[in-house]
């Protein structure tokens, strides 16, 4: 079986210092979360940036900041901004990160409820948008499906030109409006993908470390970090994002599947080596 890439989604846009005092605002905080992540087998970081006072932005001179300071500390993690930014941002501003040229970038598959009163709006017309910056830039999208409907439209984009075989999906399970974090529904999207697609598993709050299970097992990859889950186990946070990839080594070591290193993953994704 391929080796396991681990991505630590360290930071995300919604999560704050009120549901774990170490998620990380600033430039120093981003770097020392990623590290430690990076240091116990993270091989992607997946990258939101804050404002020092937690106001999520995505601002390119702020990624910029943030992804040198990482880079400098992890020569070779995969760094991988998100386009989804926050909700209620323009196309324009969720784009400014692809203006660095990173390898990766996330691109949203479709709309969903977001909790409460939040829509996270992705048109067609936006996805298209997307995907076409992303070819133009060299940029390996990761499809970010929160339910099946958006693997359709994936591939139905796919098909018209504007995302490029082979696809790699991230399947965000839990969030309040999309797809549950289930063992049914992961089977349903795994099922749905074309044969030479990787996939990672985002499994929200209580689902994060049961999906990664799944995804060990099935030859998938995984996604944990605070930006999903700030619990280690139940009733107890996590100290940090390293603590999350650690737990997911220990149990990828007993379940007898390999950890890739950014090279390994950069091979399985088909990026080009650094
Ligand atoms: N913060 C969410 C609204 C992504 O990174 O592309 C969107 C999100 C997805 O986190
Ligand atoms: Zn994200």
């Amino acid at each position: 079986m391929e080796k396991l890439i681990i991505t630590a989604a360290i930071c995300g846009a919604e999560v704050t210092k009120e549901h774990n005092p170490n998620v990380p605002y600033t430039v120093e905080e981003c770097v020392r979360e990623a590290k430690l992540a990076y240091e116990a087998g993270a091989s992607i970081i997946h990258l939101h940036v804050r404002e020092d006072d937690g106001t999520p932005t995505q601002d390119k001179d702020r990624f910029k900041a943030v992804m040198d300071a990482i880079h400098k500390e992890c020569p070779d993690v995969i760094i991988q901004p998100s386009t989804g930014g926050a909700v209620g941002m323009s196309n324009d501003e969720r784009l400014q990160p692809t203006e660095l040229n990173p390898e990766m970038a996330t691109l949203d598959c479709g709309t969903l409820n977001f909790g409460g009163d939040e829509i996270f709006e992705n048109t067609e017309n936006t996805i298209k948008y997307f995907g076409e910056k992303m070819i133009e830039r060299g940029i390996k999208p990761e499809l970010e499906v929160f339910d099946k409907s958006m693997i359709d439209m994936a591939l139905r984009l796919h098909k018209k030109g504007y995302i490029q075989s082979p696809m790699h999906f991230d399947f965000v399970m839990g969030v309040n409006g999309g797809i549950s974090g289930t063992l049914r529904d992961f089977s349903f999207l795994r099922g749905s993908i074309p044969a030479d697609a990787t996939y990672t598993v985002a499994g929200i709050g209580r689902y994060e470390f049961p999906l990664a299970v799944a995804a060990i097992i099935d030859g998938g990859h995984v996604r944990v970090g605070f930006e999903d889950n700030t619990m280690i186990a139940k009733g107890k946070m996590a100290e940090s994002n390293g603590e999350l990839v650690e737990k997911v080594v220990r149990l990828a070591n007993e379940l007898g599947r390999e950890i890739a290193n950014p090279a390994e993953a950069r091979e399985i994704l088909g990026l080009k080596q650094k």
